[in-house]
């Protein structure tokens, strides 16, 4: 077994360990930076400085990128499918065996409810493991008869290969998730992988290498160097020549600074990028059901979702019974109590706190009423240094606004009232982006007509989040490149050979 160096930290929740130093798992092993330079891990929900991340230099990276290298050509690139997947299998078991931890790591990474970490986060980690695996050993691949003018002739068919060594650059809004969202179809593929977490969550990372471990995965199949975009350990991992394709998650400017690294070298991209993504109300919904829907899509995880509603469209007729629903969601919210049913979490950072922040100021500034939040909320002494925001809703906002506009990323949304369908789907298609989309209807024609109509990766109709990992995933206009999920995931991971036998 791998030596972690831990020390304990008690958690104010569960009293279970977290580890005081976060390390970088490179070729097997957990290590320290090769500079010795730490930086901070904080509690949003306090904070406080829980642990210290060990920043990976250039050289870690290399060391990284190596060992992920020889691994394509090791143990892991002579097993068999079969017995890929099962060690890939074993994964999903580990991590479902060690949920309580992988709680406890995204809990104090985040500050998140542990309620949507246990109902989201971690059962999604395993799955992306299991999910992947099936999907890899059932989907076929082609062939082809081909007349020749001998008249013998050949047969075409297709082998996919792993495409080599990954790079997977992540965000910090669902570590766990996202993470291995990616990895799973990549180990599943045959691949290997360094994974880069964010700098404000490197910790379930960090604890998925022990997982690897305990399984016997073999080393350098799965690598994380900690550390930062620009000039640190991101750009060293994205601008690396032995890095064969970059999957990445996060903000439409920093998949663009990784475009221009990327295309050194001709490397493949899959982008997952921002959102502001549009919800449609019509007349004929079911209001309980869309303000409900609505309300987990504007403030599930504290707005920190990619996917999430900052724009809603109400037609006028039902506009303020529709508000008033939506305002008394938000009020039952209680940012900063840990202890409520209702509990909202924090901000991921303070930098990040102003930016929401600023935003409030800015709609306000821009005509908006603030229906219900728009500020700082009150909380209890214990969380006295957390980075919190009010769930906000605004009227009033015109459709070309700022806030309408530009992706805010927390607990937040204007809603514009609409006469006629196509307002409606005309000002939703009115964006950069083009991620997600959420249509609430009872007609069942107008729900697939509208649907249809939208300029984005998915639309859910009467419903949110609601994920088949076999389904396509991915974004249109600055949302991102590709698409993932299920057979999609194999075209990206995967090189496919097409052999021609003259028979
Ligand atoms: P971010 O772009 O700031 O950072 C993401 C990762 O990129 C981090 O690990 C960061 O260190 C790294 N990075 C930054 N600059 C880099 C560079 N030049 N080279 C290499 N790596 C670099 O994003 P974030 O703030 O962590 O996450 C929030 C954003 O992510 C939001 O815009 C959100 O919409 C987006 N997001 C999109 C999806 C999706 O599926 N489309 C999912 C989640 C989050
Ligand atoms: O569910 C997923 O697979 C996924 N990529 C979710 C993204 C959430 C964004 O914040």
């Amino acid at each position: 077994m791998v030596q972690v160096q831990q020390v304990a930290v008690e958690m104010e929740e569960r009293n279970r360990p977290v580890a005081a130093d976060i390390l970088n798992f490179i070729d097997g092993k957990f290590v320290k930076g090769g500079s010795g330079t730490t930086f901070p891990n904080i509690d949003p929900a306090t904070g406080r400085e829980t642990g210290r991340v060990h920043e990976a230099t250039r050289e870690d990276v290399d060391r990284a990128v190596a060992a992920a290298k020889r691994a394509l050509t090791g143990p892991w690139g002579k097993m068999t499918t079969a017995e890929r997947i099962r060690l890939i299998a074993a994964v999903a078991d580990e991590i479902e065996r060690r949920s309580e931890d992988f709680l406890d790591a995204e809990v104090a990474d985040t500050g998140k409810p542990r309620a949507v970490a246990a109902h989201i986060d971690v059962p999604r980690g395993a799955s992306n493991f299991r999910m992947f695996a099936d999907i890899v050993t059932t989907l076929p691949t082609e062939s082809f008869g081909t007349p020749t003018p001998d008249g013998s002739g050949a047969i075409n068919y297709a082998v996919r290969k792993p495409k080599g060594v990954i790079a997977v650059v992540c965000p910090w809004n669902f570590p766990l998730l996202l993470m291995t969202w990616k990895v799973g179809p990549a180990l599943a593929c045959g691949n290997t992988v360094i994974v880069k977490p964010s700098e404000e969550t490197p910790r379930t990372a960090a604890l998925l290498g022990e997982v690897m471990d305990a399984v016997g995965m073999p080393a350098g199949v799965y690598n994380v160097v900690h550390g930062f975009g620009p000039g640190a350990a991101g750009e060293f991992l994205t601008a690396h020549p032995d890095v064969d394709a970059i999957t990445f998650t996060g903000e439409t400017g920093t998949g663009q600074a990784i475009m221009k690294q990327a295309a050194v070298g001709v490397r493949d991209i899959s982008f997952e990028l921002g959102g502001k993504n549009p919800a449609i109300v019509f007349a004929d919904a079911d209001l309980e059901k869309a303000a409900e829907g609505i309300s987990r899509a504007a403030f599930l995880n504290s707005g920190q979702v990619c996917l999430g509603t900052e724009r809603v469209y109400v037609e006028q007729s039902v506009f303020e019974p529709f508000v008033a629903k939506l305002a008394a969601a938000a009020r039952a919210l209680k940012p900063g109590n840990k202890g409520d049913p209702h509990y909202l979490g924090p901000m991921i950072s303070e930098d990040h706190r102003q930016k929401v922040l600023g935003y409030y100021e800015r709609a306000i500034a821009e005509g908006a009423i603030a229906v219900t939040g728009g500020g700082v909320p009150d909380v209890d002494a214990a969380a006295a240094g957390g980075f919190w925001v009010e769930p906000t809703i605004w009227t009033g906002l015109a459709h070309d606004s700022t806030v309408m506009r530009e992706e805010i990323f927390g607990p937040c949304c204007g809603i514009i009232p609409f006469d006629t369908e196509d307002d409606a789907i005309s000002w939703a298609n009115d964006t950069d982006y083009g991620l997600s989309a959420t249509v609430w209807t009872e007609n069942l024609s107008r729900a697939h007509r509208v649907a249809a109509a939208m300029s984005v990766g998915v639309c859910w109709v009467n419903c949110w989040f609601l994920r088949d990992l076999r389904t396509a995933f991915g974004g249109s206009g600055q949302s991102g490149i590709g698409r993932e999920g299920g057979a999609h995931s194999l075209e990206f991971y995967t090189e496919l050979e097409n052999i021609c036998v003259k028979l």
